[in-house]
């Protein structure tokens, strides 16, 4: 019996959804015992080999090796994150995106910063306000203003979701669920729903599950960090998510200089210079400065 390839996409009653990788057709697949001997069980975005008889399921043979997992909602092999955000209903903080791109970083994944409603930047000075922002991350990420009413620059978004794995991350109301909506009108997901999330049972264990596009690639239907707050990370490790510190970081006169403190830092020489976004640093001093106080047993994070 040949094995075939497949992508895990879902779970329900012990049951995987996988779609084949070649087919792209869904079958509901069993695990082969040997898995439940050895309490291993693939999770979504899992890449599989499963056989295939006259029955309507098929058996999952083996689990590849995963690229990198993502938990909370757990997905393996993720190729992407599509980072949504907007600068006006909401404006939304600078330090919540850097928050949102320091786990990212930490979790060594790419991001796409997408940046919606366009449509209501319409004044000179709302302009300049986007203009800012691309200034302050286009040299590290891909910034992509995009408006999911106009449909400005969607299909630029395509190109980047085509073939691959991805997860939104973004605060609630930044127009997730809209933009997927206009990518792929199949998905017919609800705008203005707070969760995000698809409800299920209450007592049945709530899974991420991954979406199909028509054109092409996967995206997950429950937003990746969800928890704003940043969590078991250490202060002193920080600076290594910002990956503009590291060129200059090299320069400083202590080679564990925080960038904060020290005398003859590099990093605080670039901010100066405009070489590094103030905005940035400031976001990086207000977050280490959290994390001492946090992890000293001091005041609280919120
Ligand atoms: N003006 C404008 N409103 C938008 C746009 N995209 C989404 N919205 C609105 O923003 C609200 C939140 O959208 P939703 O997709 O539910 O956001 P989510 O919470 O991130 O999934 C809804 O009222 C949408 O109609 C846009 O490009 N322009
Ligand atoms: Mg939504
Ligand atoms: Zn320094």
């Amino acid at each position: 019996m040949s094995w075939k390839k497949g992508i895990v996409t879902r779970f329900h009653s012990n049951m995987a959804d996988v779609i084949d990788t070649e087919t792209k057709e869904k079958l509901s697949c069993v695990l082969r015992g040997k898995f439940k001997m050895q309490k291993i069980r693939p999770i979504v975005g899992d890449f599989v080999e499963y056989t295939t008889d006259e029955s309507d399921t098929g058996k999952i043979e083996n689990i590849l090796e995963r690229k990198n997992i993502l938990y909370r909602p757990s997905i393996a092999n993720i190729d992407q994150i599509i980072l949504v955000t907007t600068l006006k209903s909401p404006c939304v903080d600078n330090l919540i995106i850097d928050k949102f791109l320091i786990q990212a970083e930490k979790e060594n994944m790419d991001v796409i910063i997408v940046v919606n409603k366009t449509d209501l930047l319409v004044t000179q000075e709302e302009k300049l306000i986007l203009e800012n922002f691309r200034a302050i991350y286009e040299d590290m990420y891909t910034v992509i203003p995009v408006c999911s009413k106009t449909g400005e620059n969607i299909d630029k978004l395509k190109i980047f979701l085509k073939d691959k794995i991805s997860t939104m991350a973004g605060m609630s109301g930044v127009g997730k669920s809209s933009l997927l909506n206009f990518v792929n009108p199949g998905l017919k997901l609800k705008v203005g729903d707070i969760s995000d999330r698809l409800q299920r049972g209450k007592h049945t264990t709530t899974y991420s599950e991954l979406m199909q596009f028509d054109f092409g690639g996967f995206i997950a239907d429950t937003p990746g960090f969800a928890n704003m707050e940043l969590i078991n990370f250490n202060a002193d490790k920080l600076k290594n998510f910002f990956p503009e510190f590291s060129y200059f970081g090299a320069y400083c006169a202590f080679s564990d200089c925080s960038h904060i403190h020290e005398p003859n830092c590099a990093v605080k020489d670039a901010v100066e210079n405009d070489e590094i976004s103030l905005s940035r640093y400031n976001n990086y001093k207000k977050i280490y400065s959290d994390l001492k106080t946090r992890n000293s047993g001091g005041k609280k994070y919120d």
